[in-house]
């Protein structure tokens, strides 16, 4: 049986090829290369502090270029990588390799005819290290992504988001790993003989992105789901993936964080920093996956104050070395982007992040800080 979507949402795309004309010509410029015959060597990276979509598309398109090419396929990742994400290999031509553990001088000899950067909107997201030795002289490169431009940024900063040969970009698909998915088709492959894990990289990917279908703003990753079950994916095994190990010390941090949460005067800021408290019991777990991913939990704790009536804007704050300060937004009602822009930082409308040094006291920052925001949501929703 034969299921297709009936409701006209904006996107009409999406599955196994394009049905959008942006997407199909960057595709088959991208896929005409593919098939060259020219690509002996494969090289895909994905961004800093990788999230589900980011390793979800590197291992979709490693196992498309692999059925394709027959060539084995470099994963190469920035930060430590959960473990057990590596269930997603089948078979043993894919290579993974984190850049953090491996010598510069080392990442010099290797050169790729072809390196592709999946889910990173820009270089600043992309390991510097990795970017000036293995993509920059890759002798083919390839940017796919789905990340929304702010209106605001200059002709100068979005051409320089464009940072490989070709760029596909399209802020209407719900992850980076459906764009990946579009390539089937067009490659000349058949969904149903591509390896199972395939179905598991995606899924995971639309799962990350779309928070479980909570974010969804389109039929997409519903039908695109669909068609993977159709494939042959068993949804309920993600759980492996999206569902990390945890401790009793892991809970009770989290409850302490929970508990640490701010709010400004007219109470439309939910703000949480990560305190000097919070980090050092972060850092007493111990095991770097469930740092992360306790940290992951708290993010989305305070995230998610963002649906709380009265509350406008959500602010997670972080210390770096040398007094440097992360604010991290979120909103449903207010363009944070804008409110990024102030001090320098950047984002989309509903996600903007900045950094911020001062050698001020913490309450002497966030007050200027959330006084000064405080001021410019009234302004914004007045
Ligand atoms: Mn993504």
């Amino acid at each position: 049986m034969k299921i297709m979507p009936t409701v006209s949402a904006i996107p009409t795309f999406g599955g196994w090829k394009p049905s959008k004309t942006e997407n199909e010509a960057k595709i088959s410029q991208m896929c005409n290369i593919i098939n060259s015959g020219d690509i002996d060597t494969i090289a895909i990276s994905g961004h800093v502090f990788p999230d589900t979509d980011s390793i979800g598309a590197c291992y979709a398109m490693a196992y498309l270029l692999h059925q394709k090419t027959g060539k084995p396929v470099d994963i190469y990742t920035f930060n430590k990588f959960p473990d057990r994400y590596r269930l997603l290999e089948d078979g043993s031509f894919i290579n993974l390799t984190n850049v953090n553990k491996v010598s510069q001088d080392l990442l010099k000899l290797k050169h790729y005819d072809l390196a592709i950067s999946v889910d990173t909107s820009d270089i600043n997201q992309m390991n510097p290290h990795y970017y000036n030795t293995i993509f920059k002289n890759a002798k083919h490169t390839f940017k796919i992504d789905h990340h929304q431009l702010p209106e605001w940024i200059s002709q100068t900063e979005r051409e320089k988001k464009c940072y490989a040969d070709i760029n596909l970009v399209d802020a209407d698909c719900p992850s980076a790993s459906e764009l990946v998915m579009q390539f089937t088709k067009p490659l000349g492959l058949s969904p149903v003989n591509l390896p199972k894990k395939f179905n598991e990289a995606v899924y995971i990917g639309i799962l990350g992105d779309t928070g479980g279908f909570n974010y969804s703003k389109s039929y997409l990753p519903y039908y695109d789901s669909y068609l993977l079950v159709n494939n042959g994916l068993i949804p309920e095994k993600s759980a492996i993936y999206m569902n990390p190990k945890m401790t009793r010390e892991a809970v009770d941090l989290i409850t302490l964080a929970r508990q640490k949460v701010r709010y400004s005067p007219d109470g439309s800021i939910a703000y949480l920093y990560l305190d000097p408290d919070l980090n050092n019991a972060l850092m007493k777990l111990r095991d770097t996956d469930i740092i992360n991913d306790v940290k992951t939990k708290i993010k989305s704790f305070i995230n998610s104050l963002k649906n709380v009536e009265g509350i406008k804007v959500t602010v997670f704050i972080q210390k770096y070395p040398d007094d440097e300060y992360h604010f991290n937004m979120r909103s449903r009602l207010v363009d944070v982007s804008k409110l990024a822009h102030l001090y320098n930082g950047n984002g989309h409308s509903n996600a903007a992040s900045f950094a911020y040094y001062s050698h001020k006291p913490f309450d002497k920052i966030i007050e200027d800080i959330i006084t000064n925001m405080q001021t410019y949501i009234t302004d914004q929703t007045a």
